[in-house]
C-alpha cells in the first residue's frame, strides 16, 4: 500500500490512520506545484483529480477522498477499533463528523491558502472556519477525551489535521480552549508523532 501525501495537508489523516492501525505502508511525497510525485510520476495519472490523499493498494487499485479512505483503512484493520462496525448508528456518528471536517470545515480553509484570495473573502472564511470550530468546542465541552467519546476514531485523526491549519493561516485556537485540549491530546499520541516526523513537521 502507498499513501501519497502533502506535507502537513489533509493527507496526515490518512497517514495518521495506518499507522494507528499499525499496518506497514509506503510514503510518497507530492509537490502540488509541480504536480510531480517525489518518483517523478505524473501525480494526475495516479489521481485524476489532482490531489492528495491518494491510496495506492497493493493491487493498484487507488482511493481517493479522505474521508472514504479513512474508513477503509479503519474496516480492513479492525482490530485497532477506529471505527465504531458499520451499520449501527455510533458509524453514523463517526461519518456525521467526518463528512461535517470534510465538506464544512476542511473546505472553508480553502480560500485562506489561496494567494488570490481577497481581504473580503478571507474575512468570510476566517468567520466559517470560526463558526465550525464553535461547534467542535460545544461538543467537546461535555468533557469527552475523543470526537465519539473515549476511544480514538479515524475522525479525530481528520479534525486534529485540519484543526493545526488554525495555525498557519493565523486564526489559532486561543477562542477554542476545548479543541486546543483535543489537538494536544490527539498530537500525543504515537502514531500521530511518527506521522509528523515522517512529513518533515516535526524534527525527527
Ligand atoms: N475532496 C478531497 C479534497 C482533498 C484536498 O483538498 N486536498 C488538498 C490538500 S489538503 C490538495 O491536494 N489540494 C491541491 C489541489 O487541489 O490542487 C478529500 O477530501 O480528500
Amino acid at each position: 500500500m502507498k499513501l501519497y501525501y502533502a506535507p502537513g495537508a489533509c493527507s496526515l489523516s490518512p497517514h495518521i490512520s495506518l499507522r494507528e492501525a499499525g499496518v506497514p505502508f509506503d510514503l510518497e511525497r507530492v509537490d502540488l506545484a509541480s504536480r510531480k510525485t517525489a518518483s517523478g510520476e505524473e501525480f494526475s495519472k495516479v489521481n485524476p483529480k489532482g490531489y492528495v490523499p491518494a491510496l495506492r493498494l497493493d493491487d493498484g487499485e487507488v482511493l481517493t477522498e479522505g474521508a472514504v479512505m479513512v474508513q477503509f483503512i479503519a474496516d480492513r484493520y479492525p482490530a485497532a477499533g477506529l471505527a465504531p462496525a458499520n451499520g449501527t448508528l455510533e458509524r453514523v456518528r463517526l461519518q456525521e463528523h467526518l463528512n461535517f471536517i470534510a465538506s464544512e470545515l476542511h473546505k472553508a480553509f480553502s480560500p485562506l491558502f489561496t494567494p488570490s484570495t481577497s481581504e473580503e473573502a478571507k474575512r468570510a472564511a476566517q468567520a466559517n472556519v470560526a463558526r465550525r470550530l464553535d461547534y467542535f468546542e460545544q461538543l467537546l465541552g461535555d468533557g469527552r477525551l475523543y470526537l465519539l467519546g473515549e476511544r480514538f476514531s479515524v475522525a479525530d485523526a481528520y479534525l486534529f489535521t485540519v484543526a493545526n491549519w488554525t495555525g498557519p493561516t493565523g486564526i489559532g485556537l486561543a477562542k477554542w480552549p476545548n479543541v486546543a485540549a483535543f489537538v494536544a491530546r490527539v498530537a500525543a499520541r504515537p502514531s500521530v508523532q511518527a506521522a509528523m516526523r515522517a512529513e518533515g513537521l516535526i524534527a525527527a
